[in-house]
């Protein structure tokens, strides 16, 4: 078993705080019809920065569903920034610059998960060292993808790391009427490889499967499913409204298992966080967030800027798209 030190649960917190109070910040800019749907982070910050602080940030990818970005400031601040920019719709927020291993965020559920399997079927086929990491839903779980991809990792014995995130909801679909079976984690059988399931809320534990699964997958012996249970503590989104569906009683417990309330007092009790470290960094987690959006309101938007990263170098057919549109918006212009 793997625990990560004290000083590595401190940095963990660090992070999840702030994913939360960044959140918070962005939840408000929606209602105040600045920037686009958002979907919280809350309940699922122990989850996401304690499995990515078990990577190597250098080498491994991470694929995430919509949820995770706030949560990766460990890959670097360009993904705030890249995520403030795909908040205001900002076409440039889908592409995370090099060298950067994270994959812009995924809407179409499921559709990662191969992406991440074939990631790392490239590392293994160019002898690369590193692993790739995806996040998935419990909801995204009943997806094809989710069974092809998992299937082909098995096969292929993938250095992918497959992390479920059962946070007991997809919109209002509770896990009971999402599969039968006893766990998501079961799920792993039918791909021939292993298949754990963690308490979510718990940072220590999370690092550790994820830091088990990594190495497995880098000595060569193949995918692991993780399944990570917590509970969605927030809305689905800034569309959604989880008291015409979440029994109060059910929020009520999961609250009193908040996972950011509940690292904060460990290491309160071993003396490594106090009200005055809570403050700062809910402090610097708004300055972090109120630059990014500051810089992605001012960044430019050129006409054609919805053709960019499509493709590394423009194909001939959109270079003729491109220079279609180009004309038009000069002779709407004009
Ligand atoms: C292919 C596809 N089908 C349906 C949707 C609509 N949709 C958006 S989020 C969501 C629920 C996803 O639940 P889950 O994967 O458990 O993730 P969570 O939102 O709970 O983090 C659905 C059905 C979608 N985005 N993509």
């Amino acid at each position: 078993m793997t625990i990560p030190s004290d000083a590595q649960l401190r940095e963990i917190l660090v992070d999840m705080v702030i994913a939360r109070t960044q959140s918070g910040r962005l939840w408000n800019l929606q209602r105040q019809g600045q920037v686009g749907t958002v979907a919280p982070v809350d309940g699922h910050e122990a989850t996401i920065v304690a499995a990515t602080h078990a990577l190597d940030t250098e080498h491994d990818w991470v694929v995430p569903q919509y949820r995770e970005p706030l949560a990766l400031r460990r890959y670097g601040p360009e993904i705030l920034e890249c995520f403030m920019l795909y908040s205001l719709g900002h076409p440039a927020g889908g592409h995370i610059p090099d060298p950067i291993r994270v994959l812009p965020n995924q809407i179409s559920l499921g559709t990662q998960i191969p992406h991440a399997v074939g990631i790392s079927w490239g590392m293994t086929l160019r002898s690369e060292p590193g692993i790739a990491l995806v996040f998935f839903g419990d909801g995204s779980s009943s997806e094809g993808d989710f069974y092809e991809a998992g299937n082909l990792a098995g096969v292929i014995n993938a250095p992918v790391v497959m992390l479920c995130v059962n946070n007991r909801w997809a919109i209002s679909t509770p896990v009971h009427l999402q599969t039968a079976a006893e766990s998501f984690a079961d799920k792993a059988a039918a791909f021939g490889i292993p298949g754990v399931t963690v308490d979510g809320n718990d940072a220590t534990a999370v690092y550790d499967a994820v830091d088990e699964a990594r190495k497995r997958a880098l000595a060569g012996l193949g995918p692991t499913l993780i399944e990570a249970v917590i509970y969605r503590l927030g809305a689905h989104t800034t569309a959604d409204d989880p008291s015409r569906y979440v029994p109060p009683e059910d929020l009520e417990a999961a609250r009193r298992d908040d996972p950011v309330l509940r690292l904060a007092c460990h290491l309160r009790e071993l003396d490594l966080w106090d009200d005055v470290a809570q403050e700062e960094t809910e402090a610097e987690a708004l300055g972090l967030i109120d630059s990014a959006f500051d810089a992605a309101k001012s960044t430019p938007l050129t006409p054609d800027a919805l053709l960019d990263n499509c493709f590394s170098t423009d194909t001939q057919r959109l270079a003729r798209q491109r220079f279609q549109l180009l004309q038009a918006r000069m002779t709407e212009a004009n």
